[in-house]
């Protein structure tokens, strides 16, 4: 493997807002992975590519290079565990590189505020760092291999498109994911429409809650029918809306009909690392992971 690599951490909104837990288990597995983090001081919103994108271009790249500026004069890479934060830096690096006249406006704005920005700065997924070590380096660190557990495995809209400005070697049917949760020991489990939107993207759930929640039943149900133990995604957007959304689906049944315990992948990982799920932020969640807990730990 690479010798250890630091990276600026980006956290986003939601991960400290809303998941802590996710933070965490990030924060607990990747040093293990020999991935350093360090903290990224005085970062704001990304902005959200298919919000604040969509209503003010100029505002967001200033904003998303202000941030990119901070990791730049901080000496290392970006790296994010949120598919839209990724979006956006991958989409805003892209704009002012293919577009000198754009870096120049960006420029022009951070006069007398400190900033010094180049573009030179990469943004990286914290699940490209994972894929670019391999599953073959992810299966040596595995002691507690996660026999017998089904897994759906969802990747989200922002990771792999625009599929131009994205690292995979297939973003049709990819299958680094599945490789990588393979790596635990457990199974990536196919479902129906395993490639299509949580829902939440997009301002759909900040907008039309209903619809977005109406999108993810389709999913969760496709989940249920394939009789997988767990959700593993790894964007904190579509982890919000995997937990709210069966938490609001289940209060309008009147049942608990939807229980799938929904992980993002650095929590699985610690499983099979036999990493305590306290430590993993897993008995914070939404929806209880207890199940699955008692399954894979006796
Ligand atoms: S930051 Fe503000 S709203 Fe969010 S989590 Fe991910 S996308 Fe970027
Ligand atoms: S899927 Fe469609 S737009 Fe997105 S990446 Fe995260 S949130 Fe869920
Ligand atoms: C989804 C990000 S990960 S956004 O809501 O589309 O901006």
């Amino acid at each position: 493997m690479a010798e250890a690599q630091t990276y600026s951490f980006f956290l986003g909104c939601v991960m400290p807002n809303r998941l802590p837990n996710l933070e965490a288990s990030i924060r607990v597995v990747l040093p293990k992975l020999g991935v350093n983090l360090e903290d990224l001081e005085g970062a704001s919103c990304c902005p959200a590519p298919g919000v604040i994108r969509s209503f003010d271009e100029p505002t967001w790249l200033a904003l998303a290079s202000r941030n990119l500026a901070l990791a730049e004069m901080s000496g290392h890479d970006i790296i994010t565990g949120c598919n839209g934060c990724y979006c956006t830096f991958k989409e805003a690096l892209a704009e002012i590189r293919e577009h000198p006249r754009r870096l120049k406006e960006v420029q022009n704005i951070f006069k007398g505020m400190g900033l010094k920005f180049d573009g030179r700065v990469e943004a990286k997924h914290v699940i490209e760092v994972i894929s670019e070590l391999g599953p073959d380096y992810v299966r040596k660190k595995v002691t507690h291999p996660l026999k017998g557990i089904k897994v759906g495995v969802h990747y989200g809209c922002h990771l792999l498109k625009p599929t131009n400005n994205r690292p995979w070697e297939k973003t049709q049917n990819p299958t680094f994911l599945d490789a990588l949760v393979e790596a635990t020991g457990a199974e990536s489990t196919e479902y129906k429409d395993k490639d299509i939107c949580c829902g939440a993207g997009g301002g759909v759930r900040g907008s039309q809650v209903a619809v977005s929640f109406d999108i993810a039943k389709e999913k969760l149900d496709n989940l249920l029918y394939a009789g997988v133990d767990c959700l593993v995604n790894v964007c904190s957007f579509c982890h919000l809306q995997y937990e709210t959304a069966q938490v609001q689906l289940n209060k309008e049944l009147g049942e608990k009909k939807y229980q799938i315990p929904v992980l993002y992948y650095t929590q699985l990982l610690g499983l099979a690392m036999g990493l305590d799920p306290n430590e993993l932020g897993l008995t914070k969640h939404m929806v209880d992971t207890q199940p699955l807990l008692d399954k894979i730990l006796t």
